[in-house]
């Protein structure tokens, strides 16, 4: 005898079949394979139209740093320390590779972000009001250091006195570009590359909040009061204002003057003497300049970026973008302290100093391979202002006059290199080669004043060495051994002898509060 349950089934089955018979879309699909395996395998962590859920966005722009051959073995074999399951035993090798085709084919028509996109996503993880208005920890608060864990998605604060992790908490996936602190040290913002905005309250060790402000996303800058939070995407075009607790503002379509070439974000800063977030665009040739300051003076028509605003002679300079239009894109750019002057440079290494005032190029920049300027530090040289930047093609560290713009030497180093920190109580500046192919596992220390490498710190041939971040009195420089199991390396920035390791998973980036708050002209702003 059947039972009644599995009568229900078979008919259940029969209706759907009939119905798959008769419906052309539900053909379409089973004939697809990839895209069913997607739904059926993919679709629940990375999300039915690939922007992502618990796993990372799946769209060309969001992979563009993951090799195909990467993605095929992720699939296949899963990825450790993460959800990613391993399908190499429910797939054949020639459905993996159909499944990684797919997933590096575009989505078409472009996947939106709206403004209700961002407005639902947002997340109130914990209620203001129940947050203590002091640290609930005794070491010093601006001496903490806030350390990216890429190797499993976490962030960890270290107490900078004791070199002791107080806290770790999971973060979004792919956190990238500095974390942005309120001038108080308590709240710091992190950017994924998916877009997430997460607001942690570092006295009270909590996540506040979060948005999804993109689909993929450069990096994020915050106002020193922590009201305004401005998001650079590449994904879709637009730069996104946020409030302080990480409430929808405004985001803008990015386009030309005319509104006919729309434009990815390279990035955007915030510049405090200005009162002004500044962004430089990836397919348009200009640097918009947009004011967080509710009273800022009124912009001319000629500069906003409304092309639809023809009538009236000007438009509210408050979070309206004022453009200063160049003869050659900015992709990676670098502020002078007082944040008059923007020093820049396209993929091309074409470099140009722009100024902010006269909202025009002023000078050439003689740079070439791929300038890092992002990564520039100042310091004095022989009574004048140097700046320094490494370069990701070129085995140099380029020291530019801050007066004439001239070169004052290129430094030769083992190899192309990413970061380069220094602190304004420090002789050295540290840059590595992690570009390089055989010397990623070396730092150099720079002597600031003779301009020449005095000291190599080592790790193991094969590792990653990179990214150092001082303490807030320039006493101790924290190297990340950029390693699953990997560490910090804590050197005497004297001595340049090794004092502790500080066990990490792969630690990418490290952010010290007094640093950052005080714009210390050794380290990234
Ligand atoms: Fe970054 C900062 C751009 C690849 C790790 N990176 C930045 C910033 C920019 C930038 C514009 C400054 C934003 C900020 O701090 O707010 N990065 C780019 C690229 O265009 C590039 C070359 C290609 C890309 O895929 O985007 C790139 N970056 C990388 C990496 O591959 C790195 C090494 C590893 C990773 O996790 O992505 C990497 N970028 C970082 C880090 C910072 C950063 C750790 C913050 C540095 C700091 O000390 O402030």
């Amino acid at each position: 005898a059947v039972r009644p349950s599995a009568r229900l089934f078979a008919v259940l089955l029969l209706l759907a079949a009939a119905f798959a018979a008769f419906n052309p879309s539900v053909r379409a699909a089973d004939s697809d394979t990839p895209s069913r395996h997607y739904q059926q395998y993919c679709a629940s962590c990375h999300g039915a139209d690939r922007l992502g859920g618990s796993g990372p966005a799946l769209l060309p722009e969001n992979l563009a740093r993951l090799r195909k051959e990467e993605a095929l073995a992720v699939i296949r074999d899963g990825r450790a320390a993460t959800q990613m399951a391993a399908f190499g035993a429910t797939l054949k090798a020639d459905e993996i590779a159909a499944l990684g085709a797919l997933i590096y084919t575009p989505v078409v028509p472009a996947p939106k972000w709206g403004e209700a996109d961002i407005r639902a996503s947002r997340i109130q993880h914990v209620d203001p009001a129940t947050l203590a208005a002091k640290p609930v920890f005794d070491a010093d608060p601006m001496n903490l250091f806030v350390v990216v864990e890429g190797g499993d998605h976490h962030v960890s604060v270290l107490d900078g006195d004791k070199f002791e992790p107080i806290h770790r908490f999971a973060s979004r996936l792919a956190l990238h570009g500095g974390p942005k602190f309120t001038k108080d040290g308590r709240f710091v913002f992190f950017g994924s590359r998916d877009g997430w905005v997460t607001k942690y309250d570092l006295w009270n060790l909590k996540v506040v909040a979060e948005v999804r402000a993109g689909i993929n996303t450069r990096n994020v800058a915050v106002s020193p009061d922590g009201r305004h939070v401005a998001v650079a995407n590449y994904l879709p075009h637009t730069l996104v204002l946020l409030d302080g607790d990480l409430n929808l503002l405004k985001s803008i379509d990015v386009t030309d003057r005319e509104g006919k070439r729309s434009s990815r974000v390279s990035a955007v800063y915030e510049a405090t003497p200005r009162n002004a977030f500044v962004a430089a665009l990836k397919d348009v040739p200009e640097v918009w300049e947009i004011s967080y300051d509710p009273a800022a003076e009124e912009i001319p028509i000629g500069y906003v970026h409304d092309y639809k605003l023809r009538e009236g002679a000007f438009v509210r300079g408050y979070l309206n973008p004022r453009r200063t239009e160049l003869a050659q894109v900015l992709d990676d750019f670098f502020f002078t302290q007082d944040y008059s002057t923007v020093l820049g440079a396209s993929r091309e290494g074409v470099g140009q100093v722009v100024n902010l005032d006269v909202r025009r190029k002023i000078a050439d920049l003689p740079l070439d391979g791929m300038p890092h300027l992002g990564s520039g530090i100042t310091w004095e040289w022989r009574g004048r202002r140097v700046m320094a930047s490494t370069n990701l093609k070129a085995a140099e560290v380029t020291v530019i006059d801050l007066e004439d713009w001239s070169v004052v030497k290129r430094i030769p180093t083992r190899g192309p290199g990413f970061f380069l920190r220094s602190h304004e109580n420090s002789r050295y500046a540290f840059v590595d080669s992690m570009m390089s192919r055989d010397a990623k596992n070396i730092l150099q220390v720079i002597d600031k004043q003779t301009l020449e490498i005095v000291r190599e710190l080592k790790a193991t041939p094969g590792q990653t060495l990179a990214h150092v971040e001082f303490t807030r009195d320039g006493r101790y420089a924290l190297a990340s051994l950029w390693e699953m199991d990997g560490a910090l390396i804590v050197y005497d920035a004297q001595t340049l002898e090794e004092v502790k390791r500080i066990p990490m998973k792969k630690p990418v980036g490290k952010y010290n509060v007094w640093n950052k708050t005080m714009r210390e002209e050794g380290t990234s702003h």
